[in-house]
Order: structure tokens, then sequence, then C-alpha cells
């Protein structure tokens, strides 16, 4: 049996993103929280065989569109990576929504403006465009906030590192310089990787963070390498470690966020203030801390992140039950 998938490919500043227009299972749930649970429990299958080997690799991620469970909402998002659902995912989102508009797969309301459901809540977006290009999206996150400061650990292959953990869609373990952490050309990509597996499983042994809100939500699956900006205009650069293998390639939305909590938390963001962060490969987001929230009964900030997507083409894939692959492989 073959299963097709219409999907646009492209990037959001580097990172991959596969949104798939035609082929999307129909989900049950009362929320996009609800609907990533059905997704996880009957169609895993397609995750992985979109973001696995052989149809995609370490880095592929992105993501369905689904009518809003709330018709005062645009769209419902639902996504898709090597890891698993995320709850919120800023590259994604950010291509998504540009290709989705782009291709008439999206029709805001207000133009210029969407409401958009995603498993961690509702955010809402800006976009501008140039004729039938979308040239920018910013999106006002999900409140960001600090889960837990000073975990200690002892890492084989780099030794003893005090890490914070802090959630912006996802919870991130965020290394900042210190000690044998020189920053991130010293360790270089290689090491980031055989490290960053390493460094998770130390703090999940340690802690395990749990959404206020809802705790579907809960542990820590990406590990964010603070270091200095390279270029000017610059004031942060990441590298953030996901799956297995992957370094983002974009600067990572919720990353960008959950500094942008960990960095007002600290005293070293205000409310208004602008941050600009580049990635391992040095593309850009631009993030601003909104506004200070309660999050239950937590301190929390509201973060935006702004970015642009590339389209590169339309791809139609198959699973077919045939091949030996068709659920996709990781080596
Ligand atoms: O941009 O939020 C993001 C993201 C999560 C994982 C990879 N990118």
């Amino acid at each position: 049996m073959r299963h097709t998938f219409f999907c646009i490919d492209g990037h959001t500043a580097g990172n991959p993103v596969r949104l798939v227009a035609g082929g999307a299972p129909l989900l049950k749930g009362a929320s996009m929280s609800e609907r990533r649970q059905d997704f996880l429990a009957r169609f895993d299958w397609i995750r992985t065989g979109l973001c696995f080997e052989p149809r995609g690799h370490d880095m592929m991620s992105g993501g369905f569109l689904y009518p809003p469970v709330d018709p005062a909402n645009d769209i419902g998002i639902l996504f898709i990576e090597t890891s698993g659902c995320l709850p919120m995912c800023g590259h994604g989102t950010i291509g998504m929504v540009t290709f989705g508009l782009e291709h008439g797969l999206i029709q805001p309301a207000v133009p210029g403006q969407l409401k958009v459901e995603v498993p961690a809540g509702t955010i809402e977006i800006a976009y501008e465009t140039d004729g039938p290009k979308v040239t920018s999206v910013r999106i006002i996150n999900v409140p960001a906030y600090v889960a837990a400061r000073g975990i200690e650990v002892y890492v084989e292959g780099i030794g003893p590192l005090s890490i914070d953990v802090s959630y912006g869609g996802n919870y991130y373990a965020i290394i900042e310089p210190q000690g044998a952490y020189t920053g991130l050309d010293d360790l270089g990509a290689a090491r980031i990787v055989d490290l960053s597996g390493r460094v998770r499983e130390a703090v999940r042994a340690k802690f395990e963070p749990v959404h206020p809100l809802d705790p579907t939500i809960r542990g820590v699956s990406h590990v964010l390498w603070a270091d200095k900006p390279v270029h000017e205009g610059a004031d942060g650069r990441n590298a953030v470690f996901y799956g297995d293998k992957a370094i983002d390639r974009s600067p990572c939305g919720t990353g960008t966020s959950a500094r942008l909590a960990h960095l007002a938390a600290t005293g070293r963001l205000s409310v208004g203030d602008r941050f600009v962060h580049e990635s391992y490969i040095c593309s850009r987001f631009v993030g601003r801390v909104e506004k200070s929230v309660m999050l239950g009964d937590v301190p929390a900030i509201i973060p935006s992140i702004e970015g642009s997507a590339v389209a590169t083409g339309f791809n139609t894939i198959w699973i077919d039950r045939e091949d030996p692959f068709w659920a996709g492989f990781q080596v």
C-alpha cells in the first residue's frame, strides 16, 4: 500500500522545513496538545517515514497544517521532527507560515496577522510581504520561564558543568561558557554533537521539568550551548542540539525564547529589550522580551522571535509498505 504526501520543502535560516500540504491524517482531540498525543499513538510512522533516512536526515523537521479547534484562530500546526512531535518549533512555524501563505494554504482573517494553535498553546504571528513573497514572520510565542538553575553535572569528555534549564516551547539545558567550555569554535561541530547527548542524559538523571499548565510537556529535549556573537549587530550565538545528531542551522526559535527567559531571569535583559541571536552557521533571528506574565504561579516572559524562510521546491513523497525502509531508519 502506497501513501502519498505532497510537501513544500524549504528552510528557515538554513534549517530544513518540510510542510506536508497533502496527506495529513485526521486527528482526534479538543486541542492541538490532544491531537499531538493522538498522532503519536496512531501515526508516528508518518513522522519517522518523512523525517528519518532515506526520505529525511538528522536535521529534518516540518509539520502539518490543520483547521483550528477554536474558530477564532486561523490555523493549527502539528510539528514533526526526528526526535518526536515538538510542543512548539520556532523555525518550523516561520517556515510553515511562509510556505502556507505563499501557496494559499493559509487564508488569514486579518492580512498580516495570524492566530495559530500549536500543542504548547496559542501563538500570534505578524508577517510582512513583498508581492507574493513573505519576507518576515514574527512569532509572539508561548510564555517562557526558567525551570531550574545551577544543576551540577559531570560529563565524560568535558568535565564538570553547571547547567540551567529554561522553557521556550521545549525544555532546554543551557550551558554558558565556563571552566572547560570556552566557546563554540573551540568545541567544533563533531564534539558538540558527541557531548550534547551525554549532557542531556546527565541533566535528565537529575531533573525532570514539567510544564505548569500541561503535564504532557515534560523533560529536557534540547541542549543549548551559548556563546558570544561573531558578527557586528548580534548579541549572542548558540548551537542547539536536538534529536540524536542534529545541530540546528537556525538560531532555534524555542531555544531563543528559552534563552530570552534565561537572560531576563538573570537580570541581563528587561522587558522591551531586543536580542539578535546567531546560529552555529551565523544565520539570525531577532528576539525580544515582550512582557512579563505569570505561567500558573511561575514568573515568565512572553518572548517574540522574528526571521524568514525560503521554499526550495515541491516534493511528492511516497511511503510504500513494500519498501523495507517504509518507516525510515536511523544509524
Ligand atoms: O526553532 O524552535 C525551533 C527548533 C526546535 C528544534 C529545532 N528548531
